[in-house]
């Protein structure tokens, strides 16, 4: 038996494992559980993050509009599941040079000591990692770009290690080209990031061939008894286009640049109509996890064929079992 090291979760959102099922990771059976137009001019609604908050669950929502405008939203929720998404994007506080708006998109929302810190990859004369911190999802505050532009998917560590905040990234180009693997950055006031250390990068050939392209960070990490799991997205070159999976790593406690075990198969990969179909097709793209230290639940939010957002349950157990025995070797 596994165990996450985190409180408990009584209302973490759950449906057990179908009878007869075997893959270690199921999908919630009414999704999606937010559709593309849920606000009045959503073109889109995916990539989303959402933690517990207060008797209930908080989130930040990519919502592309009908104009093709890529912003995030605040929303709440009782159950984790119905949302109710405000209608105007977040305005943030802060230094106007770095409030002002270019794009946002992809958020990530982590609680360290007393507030949430959101992550997004933020046009700033190019993609970088933008980031803000809120204590009630109503005032947001801006804080400085992590890094120089080009970066995406900018994920922190939900505690200090070795005494420092910490960061997955993936330095890339300026376009949505197959560029770049995900580092590790550490910082001790969470606006200057240095002690950059390689995580891990694309597996190039046949042999996981759904991670063979691009790769880049998910959730923000679950701290096991095992060490860091990290769910990750990988993308597979068809003569479709890009296929957009994900799988999940384990990584060190103390030094989480050290990859222990990565998942050569994926964990969950485009099969549903809402994956498959949408404004880009054949896409799942997770971007949040509760968990329940209790039972060792897991929920992960995901985007659906960048139109939808998705939701998908697994267990300690099943994904460490499952990475572990089918680990690439390191
Ligand atoms: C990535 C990001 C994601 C998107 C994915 C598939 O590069 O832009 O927001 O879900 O492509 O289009």
């Amino acid at each position: 038996m596994h165990r996450i090291i985190s409180s408990e979760l009584v209302n973490i959102p759950w449906q057990d494992k179908p009878s007869g099922f075997t893959a270690p990771i199921w999908r919630y059976e009414n999704n999606p559980i937010i559709g593309r137009d849920l606000l009045p001019d959503s073109n889109s609604i995916f990539n989303s993050a959402v933690i517990p908050f207060k008797e209930g669950f908080a989130g930040v929502f990519r919502c592309d509009n009908t104009s093709r405008s890529m912003n995030i939203h605040a929303g709440l929720s009782r159950d984790g599941i119905k949302w109710e998404i405000d209608c105007e994007p977040i305005s943030f506080e802060g230094d106007e040079d770095i409030t002002r708006y270019e794009y946002r998109y992809d958020p990530r929302v982590c609680f360290i000591e007393d507030r949430y810190y959101v992550t997004w990859c933020n046009g700033y004369h190019g993609p970088t990692i933008g980031m803000a911190y809120t204590f009630d999802f109503k005032i947001f505050y801006q804080m400085e770009n992590a890094f120089l532009p080009f970066n995406r998917n900018g994920v922190i560590f939900p505690r200090k290690i070795n005494g420092n905040y910490a960061m997955l990234s993936r330095p890339s180009d300026n376009s949505h080209t197959p560029f770049g693997d995900i580092f590790y950055s550490e910082s001790p006031d969470l606006c200057y990031w240095g002690r950059h250390r390689h995580v891990l990068g694309t597996i190039k050939g046949n042999i996981s061939a759904w991670q063979s392209t691009k790769v880049g960070s998910g959730p923000v990490p679950v701290e096991t008894d095992e060490g860091w799991l990290l769910i990750y997205h990988g993308v597979l070159n068809s003569c479709n286009g890009f296929v957009y999976s994900f799988g999940s790593a384990i990584l060190d406690i103390d030094n989480p640049w050290i990859v222990k075990y990565r998942s050569q198969p994926y964990l969950l990969s485009p099969q549903k109509p809402y994956e498959c179909v949408g404004d880009v097709p054949n896409v799942v793209f997770p971007c949040a996890a509760l968990t329940d230290g209790a039972t060792g639940r897991i929920a992960i939010y995901y985007g659906g064929a960048d139109t939808v957002t998705a939701l998908a349950f697994t267990t300690v157990d099943e994904i460490i079992e499952f990475t572990k025995n089918n680990s690439l070797e390191i």
